[in-house]
């Protein structure tokens, strides 16, 4: 009897939190695809887009003619740099808290092309992408009431995101978010117990193990994390010990334009639609302070279980008690590895 073939949880030593997996669950590891490819990719410039070059957006603003990567500050930021600073604490022994977030809220366009995705698009424009990701992080992490860049792309309407022109947004605020704070929390302890990274450690017995490997080059690895919660969810690592994009080389930061071409192309193969996903760039907050044993990482996390139209949805046991899944992170990772690197839309 194998464990991996019963039911059984995995932890995420990130979060300290437990996934429960089913894969009993699963009668095939790969169902295959049910519909037909998605070949619309909509025009190449769309009058209608906000965020297409030359077109105006909400309130008075016009974007530029741009040619490769546009940021302008969010029109509708959730964050604000000016707020009051102002806190709460009442009921009950201080049940009660709030306190007032600063921040700066950021749309970051990829390309002026209004039908491309970072899958579509070549090496070269990604890596300015990854270029202007390092600047906006520097410019944003540099201001004294700034202690955390969070980098995002929320790609599909399935995703919630309102338009398919390629983009990304960055919230930088005052206070590290939950999500990034404990998996400082985590790596630091790690460090501190075995004087080593939590991510390289996991990284080098990934790299020896192989099953749970998606895509490589000379300095990044794109896996299934073997506590994914999301079907088909991913981290892409560096190799080396790095912090920040900033501590990329030139020739690490090609490498990583380089892994998100070749993972976005193999996700779009996968159900040969333009594949949904939320991606988060996690990097060293920008207060000053020593994170000791934090890595610079990617997480990936797409909703699409079995088709372009069957997802996950994260309900009942999941949303109550435990996220849980059925096809193994194993499964997930050998579909992912047997697809194709080139795109199915230039087949
Ligand atoms: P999505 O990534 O969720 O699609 O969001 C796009 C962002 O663009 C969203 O945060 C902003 C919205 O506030 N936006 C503008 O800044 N200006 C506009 O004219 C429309 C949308
Ligand atoms: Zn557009």
């Amino acid at each position: 009897m194998k464990l991996f073939d019963n039911p059984h949880k995995r932890l995420n030593p990130l979060t300290g939190e437990w996934v429960l997996v089913s894969p009993h669950r699963t009668k095939r590891p790969w169902q295959g695809q049910t519909e037909a490819p998605q070949r619309d990719t909509g025009p190449e410039y769309d009058p209608h887009c906000y965020l297409c070059p030359g077109n105006s957006r909400a309130g008075d603003s016009v974007n530029p003619d741009y040619t490769g990567t546009f940021v302008f500050d969010n029109d509708f930021s959730a964050l604000l740099p000016d707020s009051p600073q102002l806190q709460d604490t009442s009921g009950p022994h201080g049940l009660l808290q709030a306190r007032s977030e600063r921040g700066i809220c950021r749309v970051v366009c990829f390309s002026p092309r209004h039908d491309l995705t970072l899958a579509r698009m070549d090496t070269r424009s990604i890596l300015s992408v990854v270029d202007t990701w390092e600047r906006q992080y520097q410019d944003l992490g540099s201001r004294e009431e700034i202690a955390h860049v969070q980098i995002f792309e929320n790609r599909g309407a399935v995703m919630g995101c309102s338009n398919p022109h390629p983009h990304g947004q960055i919230w930088a605020e005052e206070l590290i978010p939950d999500l990034p704070a404990k998996e400082l929390e985590r790596q630091e302890s790690y460090f501190n117990e075995h004087g080593t990274s939590l991510l390289i450690d996991y990284l080098n017995y990934e790299r020896e193990q192989g099953e749970r490997i998606v895509v490589e080059n000379e300095s990044f690895t794109a896996l299934v994390p073997y506590w994914a919660v999301w079907p088909y969810e991913t981290m892409v690592l560096p190799r080396r010990g790095v912090q920040t994009l900033t501590d990329l080389r030139p020739e690490e930061r090609e490498a990583l334009a380089d892994i998100i071409k070749r993972l976005g192309i193999r996700y779009d193969n996968l159900f040969q639609t333009s594949f949904p996903y939320s991606m988060g760039i996690h990097q060293l907050p920008t207060n000053s302070q020593d994170y000791p044993g934090a890595q610079l990482h990617m997480h990936y996390l797409p909703p699409l279980l079995r088709s372009a139209s069957v997802k996950k949805f994260m309900v009942g046991y999941e949303l109550m008690a435990q996220p849980q899944r059925d096809i193994t992170a194993e499964m997930s990772a050998a579909a992912l590895r047997s697809l194709p690197e080139t795109h199915y839309l230039e087949v």
